[in-house]
């Protein structure tokens, strides 16, 4: 198996059902990726140093997937230099609205690339990873193309009623 080049992390397990879709996104694209569950408030120091150690196995870009008090995003990129895609989780009680701007409100520094809500984000993020990823990889790049293509003949392809 490829050494992953994407991290998908995320703050629990109930957040799986959501980001499993960026991990299928990846999957799509044939892009190795490895997905963990690390949390910046119940495992603060195996985030750091997950995180820490990140770039030396190869891996070129992380996605970091966390709901209420959402501080998993900024934690990771206090310890990268690798970029960090935040998706806020759909929370119980504000509908990931506390997860959406504790995500985006990163003071001037230290960036998170904050994506949607929920499956939204969790889709786009992987679609962002691959992008990024296909800056230097022709064939990615491609993939990505024909991505775009297909997408755009569906919609033109819908009947209605
Ligand atoms: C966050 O708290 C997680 O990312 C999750 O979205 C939320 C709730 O976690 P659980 O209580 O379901 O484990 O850390």
């Amino acid at each position: 198996m490829a050494a992953p080049l994407v991290a998908v992390i995320m703050g629990s397990k109930s957040d799986w059902e959501t980001m499993r879709q960026s991990a299928e996104t990846l999957d799509g694209f044939d892009v190795p990726h490895e997905c963990r569950v690390l949390s910046a408030h119940r495992t603060p120091a195996e985030t750091a140093d997950y995180v820490s150690q990140a770039e030396s196995r190869g891996i070129e870009v992380i996605i970091a997937a966390a709901g209420g008090a959402a501080h998993l995003a900024g934690v990771c990129a206090a310890h990268t230099l690798l970029p960090v895609l935040g998706v806020p989780m759909e929370s119980a009680s504000l509908k990931g609205l506390d997860s959406l701007l504790a995500t985006v409100q990163m003071p001037a520094g230290i960036p998170v690339g904050t994506l949607a809500i929920g499956p939204s984000g969790a889709r786009n993020a992987a679609l962002l990873a691959v992008a990024i990823l296909a800056n230097n990889r022709p064939e990615l790049r491609e993939k990505l193309r024909n991505f775009r293509a297909e997408q755009r003949n569906k919609v033109l392809r819908e009947t209605l009623g």
